[in-house]
């Protein structure tokens, strides 16, 4: 049964109605419903699938900036996780696929909706694209992810004003203070991050500097 969005914050409730696009397992654009429709296990469960995109942006000593997810998110509340992380919208500046400008696009707009991260400091050309990965990962019974996710690195020199109602903390963490928190019990990671650790960052995080020798346009890691 659908759960009782008044339980929940109103912000993240309204933000509930955004289309996400529908794809289907080659990521080839299906159509749209809205993110409450895409996050529940209900539809999960059936095999809906929805498009995304991972922001992981690093500074000029190459330290990743994560976010603790805000106490008001529905889904994966309180988790850490990388930098931003959201989905291309159902609408024209978003659905493009030809360089990935409508996965871009959205990266650049949820940087700056989150973590107050202005347009200018995050250019669409300088995300660099790596790949995308397939996973599902339920959240508390009643919500889950179920995506295609692009997966984007950006180097960049950015001004931080965190939106509350998205995030809770922030961190810039050196690989070996990543591999503590993942170490301690107590840091709660979002199911896809611990993906994403687990199987490229690390390697991909030595190549920072010349990452666009690790794109891989075709492939979808299903993980
Ligand atoms: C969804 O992130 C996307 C991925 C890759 C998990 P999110 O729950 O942070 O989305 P939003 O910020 O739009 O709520
Ligand atoms: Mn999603």
């Amino acid at each position: 049964m659908a759960p009782d969005l008044k339980e929940y914050d109103e912000e993240q409730v309204r933000l509930m109605g955004e289309m996400c696009i529908l794809v289907d397992e080659n990521d080839k654009n299906i159509g749209a419903d809205s993110k409450k429709t895409c996050h529940l296990m209900e539809n999960i469960d059936k095999g809906l699938l929805h498009r995304a995109f991972s922001v992981f942006l690093f500074d000029s000593e190459n330290r990743l900036l994560l976010q603790q997810r805000a106490s008001e998110k529905i889904t994966f509340p309180d988790m850490w996780t990388n930098t931003c992380c959201s989905h291309p919208l159902n609408k024209e500046s978003e659905i493009i696929e030809e360089k990935q400008l409508g996965a871009r696009t959205a990266a650049q707009r949820k940087l700056e909706h989150e973590l107050g991260i202005k347009p200018e400091q995050v250019p669409l050309d300088d995300f660099k694209y790596l790949t995308r990965i397939h996973y599902v990962a339920p959240s508390d019974g009643v919500w889950g992810e179920h995506e295609i996710d692009y997966i984007f690195f950006i180097k960049a020199n950015v001004t931080l004003d965190v939106s509350p109602n998205e995030v809770r903390d922030v961190k810039w963490v050196t690989p070996d203070e990543l591999r503590a928190m993942f170490a301690d019990p107590n840091v709660p990671m979002t199911p896809w991050f611990k993906l994403i650790c687990n199987t490229f960052l690390f390697k991909w995080w030595e190549k920072v500097d010349t990452i666009e020798t690790e794109r891989d346009e075709k492939t979808i890691h299903r993980l």
